[in-house]
C-alpha cells in the first residue's frame, strides 16, 4: 500500500532531498514550508502524488487546519518528518538580538512541537507512526555563538526520547537525526543573507550533503517494526572534537 511522508521544510536543503528521497522510494508526499514558489518546483519534480502547503511552522492555528485540511488520499500520515529550522547569528549570549532567540525557540522547539502534536492523533488512530525529527550536533556538542541553537535541539532530542516513552505500544516509532557541518541554506540564514560569510563555512571542506541525510531519514524510517532508532549522529569527515577552551591569565 502506498505510504505517505508529511516533510516541512521541504523549500530547501535536507528536507527537499528528503522529500525528493521518499518519492523516488514510491511514496507520496506532503511538502511545506514558507516559500510557495519553492514548494511548486519541487512538485513539479515528484514523480507521485504529492499535496503542498504553505505553512509557517509558528502559526499554531495554521499547522492545526494544514493537518485537518489533508485531502483524503493523503491521510493517514505514515512519516512526519519534522525538519523545518534555523540558526540565526553566531554572536555572544551577551551580545545576542532576543529576536534572534526567539525566532529559533518560535520555529525549531514550537513549531516542531505543533506539527507533532498535530499529526499523531492520526498515526494512533491507525495503530502506525514515525516521527523522525531533524536535531543537531549543536544540541550535544557546545561550541561559542551556539547558545540557544544548541539549547533548541537539545530540546529535539529529549523530546524525541520522551516522546517514545509515551508512544511505545502505540506502535509510534520516533528516531532524533543529528547532523554536523552539511551545506545548504542553513549558514546563509543564519548570517543573515550574508553569502561570502556563509559559503567561507564550506571554504575546503567536504561538508554532508542534504543527500545524505535524506538518506538516513529514509534507512531510519524503514527499518523492521522490531526495531526504533532512537538517534543517529552524522558528522563530516572533515569535522571532529577540539580540546577544552582553558582561559589563562582569569585569578
Ligand atoms: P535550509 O535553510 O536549507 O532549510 C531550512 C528549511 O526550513 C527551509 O525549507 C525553510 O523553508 C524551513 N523553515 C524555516 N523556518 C520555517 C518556518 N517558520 N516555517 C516553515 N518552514 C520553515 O537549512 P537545512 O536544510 O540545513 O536545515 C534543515 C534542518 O536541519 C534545520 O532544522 C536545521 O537546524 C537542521 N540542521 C542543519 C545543519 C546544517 O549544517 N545545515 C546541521 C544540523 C541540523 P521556508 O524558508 O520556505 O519556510
Ligand atoms: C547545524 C550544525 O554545527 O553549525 O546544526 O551547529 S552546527
Amino acid at each position: 500500500m502506498t505510504k505517505t511522508a508529511f516533510i516541512t521544510g521541504a523549500t530547501s536543503g535536507f528536507g527537499r532531498a528528503t522529500a525528493k528521497r521518499f518519492d523516488a522510494e514510491g511514496w507520496q508526499t506532503v511538502i511545506s514550508g514558507r516559500r510557495g514558489e519553492r514548494l511548486d518546483a519541487l512538485k513539479a519534480e515528484l514523480t507521485n502524488p504529492s499535496h503542498s502547503i504553505v505553512l509557517d511552522v509558528r502559526d499554531r492555528d495554521a499547522v492545526a487546519a494544514a493537518v485537518d485540511g489533508l485531502p483524503e488520499a493523503f491521510t493517514p500520515i505514515d512519516v512526519l518528518v519534522n525538519n523545518a529550522g534555523l540558526a540565526v547569528g553566531l554572536e555572544g549570549a551577551d551580545e545576542v538580538s532576543l529576536d534572534d532567540w526567539d525566532l529559533m525557540v518560535d520555529t525549531n522547539i514550537k513549531g516542531l512541537m505543533y506539527c507533532t502534536r498535530a499529526l499523531l492523533p492520526q498515526m494512533v488512530a491507525n495503530g502506525y507512526g514515525h516521527v523522525v525529527n531533524i536535531g543537531s550536533i549543536a544540541g550535544s556538542w557546545p561550541y561559542p555563538g551556539g547558545n540557544v541553537y544548541g539549547a533548541t535541539k537539545a530540546f529535539v532530542r529529549q523530546f524525541s526520547l520522551n516522546l517514545r516513552a509515551d508512544l511505545v505500544g502505540k506502535n509510534i516509532h520516533v528516531t532524533d537525526i543529528e547532523p554536523g557541518l552539511a551545506e545548504t541554506e542553513f549558514s546563509e540564514v543564519r548570517f543573515k543573507g550574508d553569502k561570502d560569510k556563509a559559503s567561507a563555512v564550506y571554504d575546503d571542506v567536504d561538508p554532508i550533503k542534504p543527500e545524505d541525510v535524506a538518506d538516513a531519514v529514509f534507512w531510519a524510517a524503514t527499518r523492521p517494526r522490531n526495531i526504533n532508532v532512537n538517534r543517529i549522529e552524522i558528522m563530516a569527515g572533515a569535522q571532529a572534537f577540539s580540546p577544552f577552551n582553558i582561559v589563562r591569565g582569569l585569578k
